[in-house]
Order: structure tokens, then C-alpha cells, then sequence
């Protein structure tokens, strides 16, 4: 297997069908999708079993006992996906805000970068026009916190939306991670870069979710904005090792 698209859900079984329809259609021909289901109350779960069945064990679900939070849905599935043998990870929200067509460009950006992060602060990247202003200034101000404290040159340091070749997610020391909510897309980044892997950013159009709610709380950006200063501490013996 050679790409594997990693999402986790909870809640969502409105975009599942949908977004399965939309990631086949691509013209990618060595393809997986895991979904990782937190035990969602809507049947998120079954539905992405039975998407499975019909879609000839291309569709995989790791299914946990209940809602146990983003960074440890990811890790869960980079490391299914690892020992499933794939050698891209694609990592993806299940709400359509990052929209699948993109996915090839993020895979192509591999050739020449080791992680590739589709980034709504660089030239051809947006964010929804339908966001209210502070909703806007919120993330805007939340990227350029966590990249200036942590002198990271990547725009977009939030996104959930990114490509990992395999090599570097294994190389990476993911049992140390412990942050969750959008703490871990600047953990894992800032990880990446501080071991010496290459970053790129890909533009995309970041529209806001299709069906459902957003389970992303007030206490997760707290935890956000706390954590970059315990990834400075924690990390600050960290070499580069390529
Ligand atoms: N498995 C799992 N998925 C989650 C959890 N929290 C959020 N998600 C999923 O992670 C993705 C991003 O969450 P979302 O609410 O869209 O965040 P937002 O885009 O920042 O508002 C979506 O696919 C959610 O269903 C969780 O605790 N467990
Ligand atoms: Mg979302």
C-alpha cells in the first residue's frame, strides 16, 4: 500500500459518504483511507465499517472506546498506517474544509520535501470569506504566536491538512507527543523541523465545514497557546539529524 489518508472523526457521519466519494475519484491508484472514530453518538463508527465493506476493504476504521482527542487519533493512525505499510501519510479533517482534489499536490510536494502542509497564510491560500472577522484574527494571531516563539519559518503552523512521507514520520519520536487539538499540528511541525526534515507549504482554500460542528473549544486553544511554550522547554536538546 502505498498512500494512506488518515481522519479522524467524531460526529460526523453527514461528510463520511461524501468525502470517500470525493478522495476515490482521484486519480491516486495505490490508495487507503483510515478513519479513526472516537465511539462518535451519531454512528460515525458503523457507517465508516460499512463504507468499508462496500468500498472492498479500501476504507479501514479504528474505532476507540470514546472521545479521546485529536493528537492521540492521529497518532493512533500514523502508526496503523505505518504498520500497514504505507509509504505516504496524508493526515485530513472529515468536515470538506480541506478540500481532497489537493491531496495530489500535497503528495507531489514529497519529491521534494519531507512534510508538506496545505497552508492558508501563503500567497494563493484563504481562509473562508464566511468567517467573521474575529474568527479570522483568532487563527491568524494563534499562527504567528506559535511561530514566532518557536522561530518556525512555516506560515501556517495550525493546519491540520499535510502529507508525511513515511521516513520521517518513522524517524520521528512520536511516543513523546503529548499534545492535542491544534497544540499537535504545531508539536509534530515543529518537531519535523527541529530534527532538520524540509517543510513546504501547499495553498489551499480552507472552507468552512460543510455539515456538523466544530469540536474544537476554548480550552484547546488555551492548551495551545501554553504548550508552544513547553515544546520550547521540552525540545531544546533536540539535534538535527539530517
Ligand atoms: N477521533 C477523534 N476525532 C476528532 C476529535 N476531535 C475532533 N475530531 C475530528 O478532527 C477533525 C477536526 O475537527 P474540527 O471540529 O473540524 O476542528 P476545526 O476545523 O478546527 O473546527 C474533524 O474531522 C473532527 O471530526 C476527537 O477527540 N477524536
Ligand atoms: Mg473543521
Amino acid at each position: 500500500m502505498q498512500l494512506s489518508v488518515v481522519i479522524p472523526t467524531y460526529n460526523e457521519a453527514e461528510n463520511l459518504p461524501k468525502l470517500v466519494s470525493a478522495l476515490f475519484a482521484l486519480p491516486i491508484p495505490d490508495f487507503h483511507i483510515l478513519f479513526v472514530d472516537d465511539n462518535s453518538p451519531d454512528g460515525t463508527g458503523d457507517l465508516a465499517e460499512k463504507l468499508g465493506v462496500q468500498n472492498g476493504g479500501r476504507v479501514s476504521v479504528l474505532r476507540r472506546p470514546g472521545k479521546m482527542g485529536l493528537g492521540t487519533a492521529y497518532l493512533d493512525g500514523f502508526r496503523y498506517a505505518l504498520k500497514q505499510g504505507a509509504q505516504v501519510v496524508v493526515q485530513m479533517d472529515a468536515d470538506f474544509s480541506h478540500p481532497p482534489q489537493k491531496v495530489i499536490e500535497l503528495v507531489d510536494a514529497l519529491q521534494t520535501c519531507d512534510v508538506a502542509i496545505g497552508s492558508r497564510y501563503i500567497t494563493g491560500g484563504k481562509l473562508d470569506d464566511s468567517w467573521p472577522l474575529w474568527r479570522k484574527a483568532l487563527s491568524g494571531f494563534g499562527n504567528t504566536y506559535a511561530r514566532t516563539i518557536l522561530s518556525l519559518s512555516t506560515r501556517d503552523i495550525t493546519a491540520g491538512f499535510r502529507a508525511w512521507r513515511r521516513d520521517t514520520l518513522l524517524a520521528m519520536p512520536l511516543y513523546q507527543v503529548r499534545s492535542n487539538g491544534y497544540a499537535f499540528q504545531v508539536e509534530m511541525a515543529y518537531l519535523a523541523s527541529r530534527l532538520g526534515f524540509r517543510l513546504c507549504e501547499i495553498p489551499i482554500y480552507f472552507a468552512d465545514r460543510r455539515w456538523g460542528q466544530s469540536k474544537m473549544s476554548l480550552k484547546i486553544q488555551v492548551e495551545a497557546a501554553v504548550r508552544v511554550w513547553q515544546l520550547l522547554y521540552q525540545y531544546r536538546h533536540l539535534h538535527k539529524i539530517r
